[in-house]
């Protein structure tokens, strides 16, 4: 069994910090799980522009509010604690914090942790660590 806590991530390369969020990845691809697990701060004011073109993901939010904008038709999706959004399109999106967010991120496939967004917001697949170490 795995055992983690967001104290024993913080600080340790499981902890990614960008100018608009912050992210705590408790279970990532080398866990084996087939999933990867997030906790992901998102600093209030900040419009993200995010397209994960190879991945699904769902988001669940824990605390604070926001919204999430589809770029395809335009509609606004308020995000307020215990609303979940899926994105099974791999919709693009804009992510709006109003106030700072707690957010509960499910990856499949599972991040490897060394992904960065590209400049379309993307993540690229990571096949294997080695392909990350090259890419990340
Ligand atoms: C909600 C969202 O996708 N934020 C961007 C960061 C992402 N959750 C991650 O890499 O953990």
């Amino acid at each position: 069994m795995i055992v983690r806590s967001l104290q024993d991530v913080m600080g340790t390369d499981r902890d990614v910090a960008t100018p608009h969020w912050i992210s705590r990845r408790l279970l990532l691809k080398r866990d084996g799980m087939g999933f990867s697990l997030h906790e992901t701060t998102v600093y209030p004011g900040t419009e993200t522009a995010i397209w994960y073109a190879n991945h699904l993901e769902a988001v669940y939010c824990i605390e604070g509010e926001g919204e999430v904008e589809t770029l395809a038709d335009g509609v606004v999706h308020p995000i307020r604690p215990g609303v979940v959004y899926a994105l099974d399109r791999h919709d693009k999106h804009l992510l709006r914090a109003r106030t700072r967010m707690r957010l509960v991120c499910v990856f499949n496939p599972p991040l490897t942790g060394r992904e960065v967004h590209d400049e379309n917001g993307v993540y690229p697949l990571v096949e294997d660590e080695e392909q990350a170490a090259a890419t990340g």
